[in-house]
């Protein structure tokens, strides 16, 4: 696998290249779930523990999700908007604040604070457990024997978890998938020496399950959730498994399997939820789903099994291949957690960020698939009954986050749960606008879960935000300019419009300047001082909402004039664009967060929002708008480079954009900083944890998604076609100093087009743009741009290290 990847990469751009492993490793068992080894299909996910005595995998299934659908919306809440909106545009921010905490939060307990595994928001919760405790092969209390060569891997080309280890002078090998093809999570222990292998198999939960034995080599775990209302309209699960032990027995007894003497264990475990998926899905029964997945699972032999789960995985993760060449090579064969230390003490490993950049493609492969739920705070990965933030989407950066590496790293189609997501949003988003905003068209605000909730949360100083819907159109946006979907567009089309009517409903003229601003409005969960110094979140038009509104009112007409449809509106949408608030520059060089120039509460806030025109927006650039992206340097300098992982992996692309590659590698770094595996909720720290998932802390993987976005960035970044110009493809445009040499193959850009690089001592050695659309584009590197003037379907242009021709 590792050579066909090598020899892909090196005949497009003509490189030599010598072998890197993509894996994460560890000499000893996991202690804590950001230890173990994350494996997923998009549906079914585990942690694998890989301990000695006991083998510990926590099982996952996406609709774990406690709660039930509410209503939420308080009815007469639009009643409070003439008085909300007077306080605001009198200046009295904290009085309308006031009257946001007591009419504009949702009715009932929200998110119960994050937690709400008991409240009809719910919590995504865990499947349950799996563990195999061994017995010693020798008889029963037989001291166990000292255990050698142990290691412990996830290999991120096979999506595989290995366990090898020696003790006894017999060799133990354990292999663990969870395939898509087969819809199963498959276990395989081995030993060099036959009728090695006894122990005891249980499958348990902490709550809410019970497990039977299913004949004598089977057990099924059923239960169902809380739906946070004390009834019965909760989730219901089931996991099944089958054991099969090679050369030896199985027995049942109560509620456990016995295996004795055996050559080889394998162990096949489907799971289902009856959760409705936002595709409309719902299966009928979650126990005869479970089973139904495990006997056709059971009709394949474990290579059939083994080859289909490779081939699926690869598909997408083949598809693109990252080389940092010239690192210390001492530092790359130590394991991952010592890798991580060594990094973060001044080491020279790049490939130590190759393989977090992989890992992060690896991730959104392993826990988002067409069809199913988007990956949420922990992808489809939680420990226990109650997830922090309860595991939910959450619209001021965190699901954004995570579909940010999608398109660039040429996974697409993973994007697919998130469409489905904000799609299910209309209708229940449409309520929450009448209610609040007498407003046309659908909102959501910063909550979300599977069980349609768009009302603003608990809490005025963060709840409230109204552009999380803005930010979610903005996918759909960006889907169409990496693909050029037409019918992807006329289906999404309707959000768009929706969308924007909401906004244009919700918009009122301030009368200083004859702006349009949002009302009420707050910069995500970031507070100013009011004149008396008193902290305050209540503002008109943060300068967010004000950046996001002009990317959705283009995207908008944009598409409408695509579709040939509503030209009524896109006149409207274009006028109005036009008077939203600019980007502004305050009196300190910075770019203003606000309407006024606010004092901030906390200087160094996780929260950019004002930056969203940098990254992920399009409207600040180094080189279209010099003087906002040297207030935007400011800014960033002033915000400091530590936070939370989101928030380095934020800087990061932010970085990336403003062209600065040894600023973005110092952003890098500090994401890689080794984080404690057990820590609770901060919003300081950031880091990496020692399986390399991102701590916020606590675990949570927008920073890991982030973070492959913003590595890829730095690479290549694009601007799409617009007012005539077509659209622009930047080569290296934020390559650190310190990566003299590597390649890239297969990343994405905006206008449809795949793009190889390889540099040589800092500079673009080969470069070759494979056209998908048929679209001209303009092709840059440094300063110097060429025309790729008459550029055919799947005709490719190759650029060598002068740049000067297109060949
Ligand atoms: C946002 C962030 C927090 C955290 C939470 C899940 O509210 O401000 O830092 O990531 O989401």
């Amino acid at each position: 696998m590792k050579l066909r990847l090598i020899v892909a990469l090196a005949s497009l751009v003509s490189l030599t290249i010598t072998a890197s492993a993509s894996s994460i490793w560890f000499d000893a068992p996991a202690r804590h779930f950001t230890e173990s080894a994350p494996l997923g299909n998009g549906r079914l996910g585990a942690m694998v523990f890989g301990g000695v005595e006991e083998e510990r995998i926590i099982l996952n299934e996406t609709g774990m999700w406690s709660g039930s659908p509410q209503d939420a919306d308080r009815p007469d809440a639009a009643k409070a908007l003439p008085e909300i909106r007077r306080l605001l545009l009198e200046g009295k921010n904290l009085e309308a604040e006031a009257l946001i905490a007591a009419n504009f939060t949702c009715a009932g307990k929200g998110s119960g604070h994050g937690n709400g595994a008991n409240v009809p928001y719910g919590s995504y919760q865990l499947l349950g457990e799996l563990t195999f405790t061994f017995h010693q092969p020798s008889g029963s209390g037989a001291p166990a024997s000292p255990v050698s060569n142990y290691r412990r891997e996830l290999d991120l080309f096979t999506a595989n978890a290995r366990t090898t280890y020696e003790q006894g002078g017999v060799r133990y090998t354990r292999e663990i998938f969870v395939s898509k093809p087969g819809e199963a999570v498959v276990v395989r222990f081995s030993s060099d020496k036959p009728g090695m292998l006894s122990g005891r198999l249980a499958l348990t939960r902490p709550e809410n399950a019970k497990t039977q034995t299913v004949g004598t080599d089977g057990l099924r775990m059923t239960g169902q959730l809380p739906d946070g209302f004390g009834g019965d309209k909760g989730v219901k699960f089931s996991a099944e498994l089958k054991v099969q032990a090679k050369g030896g027995s199985v027995a049942a007894n109560d509620d456990v399997l016995t295996v004795t003497g055996a050559d080889e264990v394998v162990i096949v475990l489907s799971g289902a939820t009856d959760i409705k998926t936002f595709a409309g899905r719902q299966i009928a029964d979650a126990q005869l789903a479970a089973t139904g997945d495990l006997m056709r699972a059971l009709r394949s032999s474990l290579e059939e099994l083994r080859a289909a789960h490779i081939a699926d995985h690869q598909k997408y993760f083949d598809r693109v291949a990252l080389r940092l060449d010239g690192g210390d090579k001492a530092a790359a064969t130590k394991p991952t957690p010592e890798r991580l230390r060594a990094f973060a003490e001044g080491a020279n490993d790049p490939g130590l960020i190759a393989t977090y950049f992989d890992f992060g493609r690896y991730l959104l492969i392993a826990s988002s698939r067409p069809g199913g739920l988007p990956a949420n705070l922990q992808g489809l990965w939680a420990d226990g009954v109650q997830t922090p933030w309860n595991g939910d989407w959450h619209l001021n950066v965190n699901i954004q986050m995570n579909y940010w590496p999608a398109e660039i790293c040429n996974l697409s189609e993973l994007t697919d749960p998130l469409f489905a997501f904000i799609q299910s949003l209309r209708v229940p988003g449409a309520k929450t606008a009448k209610a609040y905003y007498n407003a046309r068209g659908w909102v959501a605000h910063v909550l979300g879960n599977p069980w349609g909730f768009t009302s603003p949360g608990e809490g005025a100083s963060w709840g409230a935000t109204t552009t999380g819907s803005a930010w979610l159109c903005h996918h759909i946006w960006e889907h169409y300019l990496f693909t050029r979907d037409r019918t992807f567009l006329k289906h999404a089309y309707p959000v768009l419009r929706e969308s924007s009517q909401f906004y244009l409903d919700m918009l009122i003229e301030e009368p200083k300047q004859k702006w349009l601003v949002t009302a009420p409005s707050n910069s995500p969960e970031n507070a100013f001082l009011t004149a008396d110094g008193k902290p305050a979140h209540i503002t008109l038009g943060a300068t967010m909402d004000m950046q996001l509104l002009r990317a959705l009112f283009t995207a908008t007409a944009e598409s409408a004039k695509i579709l040939g449809v509503d030209a009524e509106l896109q006149k409207e949408l274009l006028e109005k664009r036009e008077r939203l608030i600019p980007t502004r520059i305050a009196k300190d060089g910075r770019v203003m967060e606000w309407i006024e120039e606010y004092a901030e509460a906390d200087p160094q806030h996780r929260h950019i929002s004002h930056l969203w025109g940098l990254y992920p927006g399009d409207e600040i650039s180094a080189t279209r708008t010099p003087e906002l992206a040297a207030a935007a340097r400011k800014t960033l300098d002033v915000r400091g480079d530590a936070g939370t992982g989101w928030c380095i992996a934020h800087k990061l692309n932010l970085w990336a954009r403003l062209g600065d590659g040894d600023r973005a590698l110092a952003l890098i770094r500090s994401l890689l900083k080794p984080a404690s595996a057990v820590s609770g909720i901060s919003t300081k720290g950031g880091g990496t944890y020692p399986n390399l998932f991102d701590a916020h802390p606590p675990f949570q993987i927008d920073g890991n998604f982030g973070g492959a976005a913003g590595i890829a960035e730095m690479l290549v970044q694009s601007v799409p076609a617009r007012e005539g110009a077509p659209a622009e493809i930047h080569l290296l445009p934020a390559l650190p100093s310190m990566w003299k040499t590597g390649a890239v193959r297969g990343l994405r850009v905006r206008g449809g087009y795949e793009v190889n690089i390889a540099w040589k001592d800092g500079k673009l050695a080969k470069a070759l743009v494979r056209s998908l659309s048929g679209q001209r584009a303009n092709v840059r590197y440094k300063g110097k741009v060429l025309t790729l003037g008459n550029f055919p379907l799947n005709s490719t242009a190759q650029f060598d290290a002068s740049f000067e021709t297109v060949r």
